[in-house]
């Protein structure tokens, strides 16, 4: 049997009649399903002039313009490995994954071109720099790659369970991973997560603060619009608050996906008070790091609208435990979505009962393959059906699921397991504190105690702050949890997806 994602994401919507469709506008340019198509068909040729094969990868550097879909599409039409990486990265770390996926070419938006420049001369196995944009600087423009090619082309009859892409996970500790996704992966994820969570609708329009190079906006914006022939509003810029509101109320998108520390800057934001999430706006999901239960309920008393809080991972390629439609508890991630399986385990593998915290694993139609040259790290993570996620969960009598923290964060006071989530979660309830990450210290007697480092809210501080603080951790979630000491930062350290990297704190 041969399947090729793009024939089911791209190629169904023109034969159902929805060629003429917008399927994305990024607010300079717009592309229809069958524009789409024809193009994605000249990439495959183009690919096939420049040598290369099947199976070999392509490099992604690219903002969220609409020549991000049709490279992404059309090499994975060609059976070429599209392999996106975040443009946010350093000089460093983009040689490190363009040398370790050995990209045969590299398609790059001529505006992230200057980070590249010495790099491009340094990797071996690159032979072609395409560039997204007006202006080549020396190498080829994609535009005029395309206008030589014809649109017609055969795509490749790939299997199923062949690589189709590989994304790298952020890796908060240790070199960036490549997860290599099978073709079947996209549509795995729009048909649980997609139809039977978002119940995503061709009439829906789909916004998404979250990048398409991430998995989680690689879903959000083509996988689960196209599924249905929807239509999607890219934006290659910083998705600020102000910014959100205005492509909310410029395009009314139907579904807005965003992140926690999105919502609350949108809820907190001066400049927009009294701002509109457009007129169509029917439901909003949050992932990357769970939801504060008070961001969900300030939203939808502001809004009128409910957040979907969801976890969902790199490695897994989208969100597999997730709030649903009326059937939301804000401050949990819900239950497993329909088509995975979820399992809490003690660290000696065995089941843990409800109320117990244990470490997340998951069975999932949209696992990826493994990591790439990484056998025991592979080993480690995808343990045969089921993905081991390094998340602590807890579920309830009701069959929800609460995020108790990373496993390699959690550490024990007095003998009892604390979750730095869970104190930094009692922190941010007290009005003077935006943000705080908690990590381990040994006390004079070389035990460990929680120590908490606060971003403060302007002008909050106060003479007796930090015993208010203490006292609030200590009413909230428990005496022996409160941080023992407590430091006032200007910011945080968090990776570039920003997930807080409490490692940093730890080697103060
Ligand atoms: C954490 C969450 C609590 C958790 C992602 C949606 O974030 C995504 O992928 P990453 O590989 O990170 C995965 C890790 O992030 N996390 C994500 N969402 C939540 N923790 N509540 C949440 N709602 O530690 C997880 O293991 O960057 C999110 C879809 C696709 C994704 N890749």
């Amino acid at each position: 049997m041969t399947y090729n994602a793009v024939s089911w994401l791209l190629d169904r919507n023109v034969d159902e009649g929805r060629g003429g469709k917008v399927a994305f506008d990024d607010t300079v340019s717009q592309i229809t399903y069958g524009e789409l198509q024809q193009q994605t068909r000249r990439v495959g040729n183009m690919l096939r002039r420049l040598g290369v094969r099947r199976e070999e990868r392509v490099a992604m550097i690219m903002l969220d313009t609409v020549d991000f879909p049709i490279v992404f599409l059309g090499a994975i039409r060609a059976g070429v490995v599209p392999v996106p990486l975040n443009t946010l990265l350093t000089a460093e770390q983009f040689a490190y994954i363009l040398g370790d996926c050995r990209a045969r070419v590299l398609f790059v938006s001529e505006a992230l071109l200057p980070v590249l420049k010495d790099v491009i001369p340094r990797l071996p196995d690159l032979e072609h720099v395409v560039v997204s944009g007006k202006d080549a600087h020396g190498h080829k423009l994609l535009a005029d790659e395309l206008a030589r090619e014809s649109d017609k082309f055969t795509t490749a009859p790939t299997h199923p369970e062949e690589p189709a892409f590989w994304l790298y996970s952020s890796g908060s500790t240790g070199m960036p991973k490549g997860v290599r996704h099978l073709q079947a992966s996209l549509q795995a994820t729009a048909d649980t997560y997609g139809k039977q969570v978002l119940a995503v609708r061709e009439d829906d329009v789909c916004l998404s603060a979250a990048k398409l190079f991430f998995a989680y906006g690689l879903g959000n914006s083509l996988t689960f619009p196209m599924s249905v022939g929807a239509s999607t509003v890219l934006n290659s810029t910083r998705p600020t608050p102000a910014l959100m509101f205005e492509l909310m109320n410029t395009y009314n998108p139907t579904i807005f996906y965003g992140a926690p520390t999105l919502f609350a800057a949108m809820l907190n934001d001066e400049a927009s008070k009294g701002a509109r999430a457009g007129t169509r706006l029917r439901i909003c999901a949050s992932a990357g790091e769970a939801l504060p239960e008070s961001v969900g309920h300030s939203w939808k008393s502001r809004f009128g609208v409910d957040i979907l809080d969801g976890i969902g991972s790199t490695e897994l390629l989208h969100i597999f435990l997730s709030n649903a439609p009326g059937d939301i508890k804000y401050g949990t991630s819900g239950r497993p979505v329909p088509g995975y399986k979820v399992r809490l385990v003690s660290d000696a593998g065995d089941d843990v009962p409800d109320g117990e915290v244990g470490e997340l694993l998951v069975e999932a139609p949209s696992a990826g393959e493994g990591y790439w040259n990484q056998r025991s790290k592979s080993k480690n993570t995808f343990q045969g059906h089921w993905t081991r996620t390094g998340d602590k969960y807890v579920r309830d009598e009701e069959g929800r699921y609460t995020f108790c923290g990373r496993a390699d964060d959690m550490f024990k006071v007095s003998g009892i397991w604390v979750s730095p989530f869970e104190v930094e979660s009692a922190l941010i309830t007290h009005p003077a504190v935006l943000e705080a990450a908690v990590v381990p210290e040994a006390d004079p007697e070389g035990l460990l105690k929680p120590k908490a480092y606060v971003v403060l809210r302007a002008s909050s501080a106060t003479d007796n702050l930090f015993e208010a603080l203490k006292e609030h951790v200590k009413q909230k979630i428990g005496p022996w949890k409160y941080p023992r000491w407590i430091e006032v930062v200007d910011d945080l350290p968090k990776t570039a997806t920003g997930k807080i990297q409490r490692f940093k704190l730890r080697e103060h």
